[in-house]
């Protein structure tokens, strides 16, 4: 059955657009009720608003802890109205049905998101009545309308406007939206409480041993050592994990430094998501290959433009087209201070991206970040003290979480110069070519298995990525590079199985290889490419990045 909203319950934190949905409610005739602040701003805004504290006879007290919970205001939200007994008792108590509850939360996340908070500013930010009517109202949406996100306000008006209900399937849709994010808010406030109780859980749960999850596999301690301990410091509880449902928080490992993600500094733009975090992390990681100025420009944890040159400016252009459409929004990486023509170059021609990562910002180009419009509220400036080969903050290892633990290995430091690669061909790469399959070797590195890279000079100008099939990334890289794949290099991240990738990528104009080699058909794989005058070299280092 179609919802009719004849009383409303707005209790908000976050009070944006709050007036204009409450006076498209009152204006249909709905009897709005609310708590202190919201009543406050509304009643002052000219809205006719009920205080709820009149409404249950109990004021506001112990410093708003308790504004709402109240069986007046549970027993309006969760009475089923088709059921004789459950409409007895409200009529018995003089409670009145609220028909939509309006909720946002406490702002728990942002509050512990802030350094050095305090433990009790922490806590009293922990929402209790808000999540209890959010609940509530969610638990009996056949009857009642949750709104969660300021974004469903103008809908909400539009579906009253166009039929004078609210239909049940939107009011099962925010009831889903609405318990998401409670399971989100308890998430976040469990991460944070066992972020910060810390030893004192050691000492309860374990017998002294607080190392962590990840013991030495090594006796001498350079291998795979502790890597992930119960002393690792919550370093912020995030927004929510890859997806909204998911939660999610990130922790600092013991010895992170200013070099590092964990400990950089943060000069402005949003809070950093999950994915950004994973993008960052993989930015800063190929800009930590190369010495010459280098920018790199990631989708998806994939790299979709590099390039190195003699600027920065010229090594931002190169990136950026390489693949301008892939670019919007991506995440980008520098191993020099942003300087004010890179900065330049990326706010024009409404150009957009979610963060960056870079060993500096030059004060002018920072001035210029900040102060453009899109720009400066959104894009997530991040400063590590270094980037390079040499960086300390580069990751020494690589953990993946499995079923059950952990897996754990070394990191891929790896890099080979020209001085690795053995000319296997009748044909010899030129000094050029050399250079560039060099270039593309080090990106292919940090791309998704199987990866294929295409580069002209030092830049990239297609990438095929995370294909189950090797043939497949030397399709999509030559799809990406376009016309540019006429006289590109190709760098593959292992051997080649067979000719094909190979033979379709000389179809295409491809002009040189390089590879680890290793294949039972090497011998055909170089006849292939002997046959047509086109040169190839082996590494004998593979790159998977799985
Ligand atoms: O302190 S609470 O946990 N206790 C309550 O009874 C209660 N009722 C609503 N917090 C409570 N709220 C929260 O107050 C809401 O979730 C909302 O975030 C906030 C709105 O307060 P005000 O209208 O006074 O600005």
């Amino acid at each position: 059955m179609p919802i009719a909203i004849k009383r409303a319950l707005i209790s908000v934190s976050d009070k944006a657009g709050i007036e204009g949905f409450a006076r498209g409610l009152a204006e249909r005739g709905v009897t709005v009720l609310s708590t202190g602040g919201t009543h406050a701003l509304l009643a002052r805004s000219g809205i006719q608003v009920q205080d709820v504290a009149s409404y249950t006879g109990f004021p506001e007290m112990m410093d708003g802890r308790v504004k709402t919970l109240h069986p007046k205001v549970h027993g309006g939200i969760l009475a089923l109205r088709n059921d004789a007994d459950h409409v007895a008792s409200m009529r018995e108590h003089g409670i009145q049905g609220i028909d939509l509850v309006c909720v946002n939360l406490y702002p728990f996340e942002d509050t512990v998101a802030k350094p050095d908070v305090e433990y009790a500013d922490a806590i009293e930010q922990i929402d209790i009545g808000g999540p209890s009517m959010v609940r509530s109202a969610a638990k009996n949406h056949r009857h009642v309308v949750v709104v969660t996100d300021p974004a469903d306000y103008e809908p909400l008006l539009a579906e009253l406007r166009k039929s004078g209900t609210i239909s049940e399937a939107t009011a099962k849709r925010l009831a889903l939206k609405a318990f998401e994010l409670t399971a989100r808010y308890d998430a976040a406030i469990s991460t944070w409480l066992r972020g910060a109780l810390g030893d004192e859980l050691d000492a309860r749960y374990s017998d002294g041993d607080s190392e962590g999850a990840v013991a030495s596999a090594d006796e001498e301690g350079d291998g795979v050592d502790v890597l992930w301990s119960s002393q690792a410091e919550l370093a912020s509880v995030l927004r929510y994990g890859e997806n909204p449902h998911q939660s999610a928080a990130i922790y600092r490992s013991p010895d992170a430094s200013g070099a590092t993600l964990t400990g950089a500094r943060v000069l402005g733009g949003k809070q950093l998501s999950y994915n950004n975090f994973v993008d960052l992390d993989a930015a800063l990681a190929l800009a930590s290959e190369f010495t010459e100025p280098f920018a790199c420009v990631l989708k998806h944890n994939n790299p979709c433009g590099a390039a190195s040159a003699d600027t920065l400016e010229r090594a931002i252009k190169d990136a950026w087209a390489g693949d301008p459409i892939s670019a919007f929004g991506s995440v980008l990486g520098f191993n020099r201070e942003v300087d004010l023509a890179t900065a330049r170059f990326l706010t024009a021609e409404n150009r957009f991206v979610e963060a960056i990562v870079a060993p500096g910002f030059a004060a002018d180009a920072l001035t210029h970040l900040q102060t453009v419009p899109r720009w400066g509220k959104n894009v997530r400036l991040v400063e590590v003290d270094a980037v390079g080969p040499d960086s300390p903050g580069r990751a020494r290892r690589r953990a993946v979480p499995v079923s059950g633990g952990w897996l754990v290995q070394d990191a891929d430091l790896a890099l080979e110069g020209e001085d690795d690669c053995r000319v296997v061909t009748e044909t010899e790469p030129t000094p050029e070519q050399l250079r560039s399959l060099v270039f593309a070797n080090a990106v292919c590195k940090h791309v998704k298995s199987n990866a294929i890279v295409l580069a002209e000079g030092t830049r990239v100008v297609g990438v095929g990525a995370g294909q189950m099939s090797r043939v497949d990334s030397v399709k999509i890289a030559i799809e990406k590079a376009g016309p540019r794949v006429k006289g590109s290099v190709l760098a593959s991240d292992a051997f080649f199985p067979f000719p094909d990738g190979p033979e379709l990528a000389m179809d295409a104009g491809v002009a040189a290889f390089l590879q680890p080699g290793g294949s039972k058909k090497d011998k055909d794989v170089i006849a292939a490419c002997d046959a047509r005058g086109v040169a190839m070299v082996f590494t004998g280092q593979r790159h998977f990045r799985h």
